[in-house]
């Protein structure tokens, strides 16, 4: 390989899936631009899983760095997810700065560019010293990063109109009209009873400092939200959507990609009948809503494939397979992706995960939304009240409300309307990301900061 020209170094934030999409970024910018290095800063366990699945020629000009996790040695994980990200968040942006030093003496070349989580705001700073450009990824919602980078307008607003009324629309902020206070991610209201958390501030301090950024990129399409979307791009310097990112980007190789024959089992199915059910990387339901939506997957008599985490859901399929008078599948991993685009899944049970909904689109798969933090419940308005492809129910899964919901998408003359929704959206994903289409323009654009700066 010859000497690389430009040195990129990419800072990921490990947690939920924020860092498989910033690297299946990396890896097509390392496909296009080959004379770059791209020093990829994660921690341990993230790097090894992130890069367990390729082969040595295909990473060639992308290499991981281990950053500290900030967990001591003999640390004893708690099941509270949230304390590893404090952990690492405390251990920032020193870990980082210690492994942008190793990168350069590694590759033999100084950093030319950042390229960070937009969680990062510090990356701004150190950006800033080295006066290379810094480019941020939001990995979610043009929405949710609107609320982000307007939270002190909110705040403004809902304290002079009185804050007690959650249901409050915020028709102050341009195209918020059908959108509530109580859809908003946790830490945008703040009140005595409710602090901000480390995460809270995290995320309050990247809006006020995004603006700086060399580029903002987003992992979705301009025609999806067009509305937000415009409105955003007056507040960067540039705004690049550069999604779907499963689209536009190689999807990063697993060891191995469908080991419980997902893919078959759907395939003896009729079109649009089985309902896939899945809550994402983070999240558990609690157990009373596990098994109430056992309960009525089981009685609503669709065909079901479940990709659940932690505990097997009880009293559902005992020996994961099948049941008399039942037809379903339970796996603790599933090809979500191509699952999505298989003709014979019908409904998509989901939490609202910006990634869950992407490939729900691209697929052209109505949801049905149970969100629990961040920025789901604002996904799951949106794809209810703004987009009209999906059912919200609300803060909790019962036996009745997923049986409605069930009927109402793959029964009802309301589901029909949501499918041919979401396929219009589907054929605007594929134009966004086909030749001329809008999302390679701004990869393109993307390309030209990267390796010749702004
Ligand atoms: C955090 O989201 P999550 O990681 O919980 O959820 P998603 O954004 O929906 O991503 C889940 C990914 O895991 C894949 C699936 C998605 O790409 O295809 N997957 C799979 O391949 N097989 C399975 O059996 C199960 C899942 C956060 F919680 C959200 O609020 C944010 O919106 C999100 C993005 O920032 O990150």
């Amino acid at each position: 390989m010859a000497d690389p020209t430009r040195h990129v170094a990419v800072l990921a934030f490990p947690f939920g899936t924020h860092a498989g999409p910033l690297l299946s970024l990396v890896r097509n910018l390392s496909a296009v631009a080959p004379d770059a290095r791209f020093s990829f800063l994660s921690t341990s366990w993230s790097n090894q899983t992130l890069f367990s699945g390729m082969k040595g020629e295909e990473i060639n000009n992308v290499r991981p760095f281990d950053v500290d996790d900030g967990a001591r040695d003999d640390h004893v994980p708690s099941r509270n997810p949230i304390e590893a990200v404090e952990l690492f968040l405390k251990a920032t942006p020193r870990n980082f700065e210690r492994g942008l030093e190793e990168a350069e003496k590694e590759v033999g070349l100084k950093i030319g560019c950042i390229v960070s989580d937009a969680f990062f705001w510090f990356a701004g700073d150190m950006a800033g010293e080295k006066r290379i450009p810094w480019v941020a990824l939001w990995t979610a919602a043009v929405r949710s990063l609107f609320v982000h980078v307007d939270t002190d307008e909110i705040r403004r607003n809902l304290e002079a109109q009185g804050i007690s009324n959650k249901g409050q629309t915020l028709d102050f902020l341009p195209g918020f009209s059908s959108i509530r206070s109580s859809d908003l991610p946790e830490g945008i209201i703040i009140s005595p009873e409710n602090s901000e958390s480390p995460v809270d501030i995290l995320l309050h301090k990247m809006g006020l400092i995004l603006p700086k950024a060399t580029a903002v990129l987003i992992n979705s399409f301009h025609q999806l939200d067009p509305e937000i979307s415009d409105h955003l791009k007056t507040r960067f310097r540039n705004f690049l959507h550069i999604g779907p990112l499963i689209l536009t980007s190689p999807p990063n190789p697993k060891p191995e990609s469908d080991p419980n024959n997902c893919l078959e089992w759907l395939s003896g199915h009729d079109a649009a009948s089985v309902i896939y059910v899945s809550f994402g990387s983070v999240v558990t339901p609690p157990p009373h809503e596990v098994t109430a939506l056992a309960e009525a997957l089981k009685e609503s008599g669709f065909p079901f494939l479940w990709s659940y985490r932690g505990t097997k859901p009880e009293g559902i399929l005992d020996d994961g397979v099948s049941e008399s008078g039942v037809n379903g599948k339970l796996v603790t991993w599933a090809p979500q992706v191509e699952l999505l685009r298989h003709p014979s899944v019908g409904v998509f049970v989901t939490h609202c995960g910006w990634n869950s909904i992407l490939e729900s689109v691209v697929g052209g798969v109505p949801l049905i939304c149970r969100p629990f933090f961040g920025d789901q419940r604002l996904n799951m308005r949106t794809v209810e009240a703004i987009w009209g492809i999906g059912v919200g129910l609300g803060g909790v899964m019962t036996k009745q409300g997923v049986l409605g919901s069930l009927r109402r998408v793959l029964v009802e003359e309301d589901g029909k309307g949501m499918r041919e929704r979401i396929g219009v959206m589907k054929k605007l994903a594929y134009a966004a990301t086909g030749v001329d289409g809008s999302s390679r323009k701004d990869v393109n654009d993307l390309v030209e900061i990267i390796t010749n700066g702004d």
